[in-house]
């Protein structure tokens, strides 16, 4: 009996541990011996007080946690359970793709220079995730969707605003003129960091960055649960043309590539079916609690409005679409890209990797039946300059994390 009150009373013995370790808000008690009597008297005299002193970070302990004696845990209850626990996991597997994507791209940050292919860029990048999450060998991994790339690395120039990657034979050079947009993912469960940046070399972008810099930064500022999608786009635009930049002796307005957007993302699927627009389009959809955001802006000296073309690099498995029974050759390569990818987009790179060899029919037969999208490279105007910025957002309930935040941007 007398153990078990010991045992009840253990939070007391916590508080003062707490305190303890937390600054020494609580005089500790260092003596009993008799020369300390006063002392310890007026000590315990202390001890009352307002009780957040005595845990500065107002984070009390819990009291014991007792099963009812009925069987009255429901199975609702149960569910709301695992739910919390399925979201807290997925934080974390978000903070872990995100601590991976701050350090790769720190790593590519310190070694782009002009006259570098784009191929070694990719590669350094793709090597340093496939490192960093222990997916270096899919082949040979239990679980090869487990975590590791979450998409091909973005590498697109000047007028080409995204989804340009290299496929083989690629002979593209990073230039000293160039504005190369830099898209990063990296996915631990399928949760997928989404962040990319703009490079420049030449200080005359500068203006160029800040504009969609600050735009993407009140795109995240604007973001919450209940906003309107529409309210975003129009705080992005208008941060965004309020920026003029001079290159080359003409100045111009940024503008918004109006038909690019930012999207949630749920676990496999990049794009979950929300899109961010990036200007007052009147949609009314509104953003909502636990959702995951890809907030990203993208700024331009042309139109502001963006066309596929160019080879196309990137493709995803759509999850939706009915298999026909016909695929013929191509039924291999399904096979091969749901082994491996999943729904999570790829690369023709990725499945060279793989030592897939003249897969480009079947590929091809599977984006004409809907079973694979591609999403080729998406371009403005030739001869204008575009710049992203991007990074992925956590709706939590009571506040919303930046999860993909560095020092860098
Ligand atoms: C598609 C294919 C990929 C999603 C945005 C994006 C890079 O433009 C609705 C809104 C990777 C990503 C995506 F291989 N796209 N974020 N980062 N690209 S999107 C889109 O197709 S669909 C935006
Ligand atoms: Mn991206
Ligand atoms: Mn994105």
């Amino acid at each position: 009996m007398s153990n078990e009150a010991t045992e009840t009373i253990a939070p007391v013995t916590n508080a003062t541990e707490q305190s303890t370790q937390t600054g020494a808000v609580e005089q500790p008690v260092t003596s009993h011996s008799s020369t300390n009597k006063k002392k310890k008297k007026k000590r315990s005299k202390n001890n009352i007080k307002n009780i957040t002193l005595i845990y500065p970070d107002e984070k009390y302990p819990e009291g014991e946690w007792l099963d009812y004696n009925l069987k009255r845990t429901t199975e609702a209850e149960e569910r709301y359970v695992a739910r919390d626990q399925t979201r807290e996991q997925e934080w974390n597997d978000m903070r872990k793709a995100s601590e991976i994507h701050r350090r790769v791209r720190r790593n590519i940050q310190n070694k782009l220079k002009p006259d570098m292919p784009l191929m070694d860029i990719a590669n350094i990048i793709e090597d340093a995730t496939r490192k960093f999450t222990g997916a270096e060998d899919l082949k040979t991994m239990a679980n090869p969707k487990s975590q590791g790339i979450g998409f091909p690395t973005g590498l697109s120039l000047n007028s080409c605003a995204a989804h340009f990657t290299p496929n083989a034979g690629d002979k593209t050079i990073l230039r000293y003129e160039d504005v190369l947009k830099i898209d990063i993912g990296v996915q631990v469960n399928g949760n997928i960091a989404d962040c990319a940046w703009t490079h420049t070399f030449d200080p005359k972008y500068d203006n160029l960055l800040t504009a969609v810099r600050e735009a993407t930064y009140t795109g995240i500022k604007e973001a919450g649960i209940d906003v309107r999608l529409t309210d975003i786009g129009e705080a992005i635009q208008e941060v965004m043309e309020s920026y003029e930049v001079e290159i080359d002796g003409k100045v111009y307005q940024v503008k918004p590539c109006r038909n690019l957007c930012g999207h949630n993302i749920v676990p496999y699927t990049i794009h979950g079916g929300k899109s961010v627009p990036i200007v007052k389009n009147g949609d009314q959809t509104k953003m909502e609690e636990f959702e995951h955001f890809a907030i990203e802006t993208f700024g331009s000296t042309g139109r502001g409005f963006v066309v596929p073309g160019g080879e196309c690099s990137h493709y995803a498995r759509n999850g939706n679409a009915p298999v026909s029974s016909h695929l013929g050759n191509a039924k291999k390569l399904l096979q091969s890209i749901d082994t491996y990818f999943g729904t999570l987009p790829f690369c023709r790179r990725y499945l060279d990797r793989l030592g897939e060899e003249k897969y480009l029919f079947s590929l091809n037969n599977l984006v004409r039946q809907g079973v694979v999208t591609d999403y080729p490279p998406l371009n403005d105007e030739p001869g204008s300059y575009t710049a992203q910025f991007e990074h992925t957002i956590l709706l939590h309930p009571h506040k919303k994390e930046v999860v993909t935040k560095g020092a860098d941007y």
